[in-house]
């Protein structure tokens, strides 16, 4: 057993959240993730306002246990997705890819649990002011859009800078990551790469190959230059985008017509040639399919037995 401050936030037995995947994290892998005894969560970025209630009632009939909302902020659908998860009566939001200010207090009136994702210790300072009720930093071994700071550098560095609880994401993919992000003073975990290949994870099975096979290189960023990073599994897709990104000629636009329909080519049709499969660092230590269950119960035994054992270096 591991009981850290998250467990008592959100009312876990273990102290998990599932990533916000877009086009991964849907209902059936909330719903597991939550029934399993994490938080679930379900990616409002890859759906408009209705398509997202939809998968809320979704979840709903396939677990009785809470679970939240993923809100990209970059997504042109924020403004609407906002609404509903007030309107669904969602406990727990978590935002990324930007600063979610302007939504907050509607999100505290309402009662939400509100845990943005920052990569920075002002956004993180600003998230408190604001009313944060925790604040998740994730470093750059994470999966998808990143910032610059590693979770090594970031984690610490946010503990001292705010006074809630802070989630540490990134590079988290088994209990030696969990153990070490106690060390940094987290209050918990978001883990998003491991649950690519959790049993009840629906993505396209070529997605699930890939993330097993990947040894530690095969992540790359791509998109620095029109500041958006990206971290995928290396593929001809994520090549050719690198390899466009730094052609002077290159337009913005160029890029993102490239870019559109990646991620659900990647994770809805396993389309080897023309999707994004992000994926975190950490896929390199990613050996196995398991339940979601086996997952947390696996990490959560092994950072046990490591914070045990710690003192032992100690005269
Ligand atoms: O958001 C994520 N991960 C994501 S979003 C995504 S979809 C996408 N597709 C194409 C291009 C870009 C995104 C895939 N993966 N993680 C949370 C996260 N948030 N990581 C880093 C940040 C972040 C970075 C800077 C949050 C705030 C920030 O600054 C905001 C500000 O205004 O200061």
């Amino acid at each position: 057993m591991l009981k850290l401050p998250l467990c008592e936030l959100l009312n876990l037995e273990f102290p998990i959240i599932q990533g916000g995947m877009a086009w991964v994290a849907d209902a059936y892998l909330a719903a597991a993730v939550s029934n399993a005894g994490g938080l679930g969560l379900i990616a409002g970025m890859s759906m408009n306002g209705e398509q997202l209630r939809a998968e809320i009632r979704k979840a709903r009939t396939l677990t009785d246990k809470p679970f939240g909302v993923n809100i990209m902020l970059m997504s042109p659908y924020a403004s609407e997705v906002a609404k509903v998860v007030v309107e669904e009566n969602i406990p727990v939001v978590t935002t990324g890819a930007g600063n979610p200010a302007s939504y907050m207090k509607a999100w505290k009136e309402a009662g939400i649990k509100v845990l943005p994702v920052v990569a920075s210790t002002g956004l993180a300072k600003m998230m408190e002011r604001a009313g944060a009720d925790a604040v998740i930093a994730e470093g750059c071994e994470s999966g998808g859009h990143i910032g610059e700071l590693t979770t090594m550098a970031l984690v610490p560095q946010v503990c001292d800078a705010v006074s809630i609880p802070v989630i540490a994401a990134g590079g988290i993919g088994d209990g030696r990551g969990l153990a070490a992000a106690v060390m940094l003073g987290a209050s918990g975990v978001q883990v998003g790469t491991a649950f690519l290949v959790a049993e009840e994870c629906t993505i396209h099975e070529n997605y699930k190959k890939r993330v097993l096979a990947a040894k530690d290189i095969d992540t790359m960023a791509t998109g620095h230059r029109f500041g958006h990073p990206v971290r995928s599994l290396k593929t001809n897709f994520s090549r050719k985008y690198r390899k466009l990104e730094f052609e002077p000629e290159t337009t913005h636009e160029q890029l993102e017509a490239l870019g559109v329909g990646a991620l659900r080519r990647a994770a809805r049709e396993g389309d080897e040639e023309n999707g994004c499969f992000m994926a975190g660092q950490v896929a390199g230590l990613i050996k196995a399919i398991r339940p979601a269950r086996q997952i947390m119960e696996e990490m959560t035994a092994q950072a046990a037995e490591i914070l045990k054992g710690a003192s032992r270096w100690v005269r």
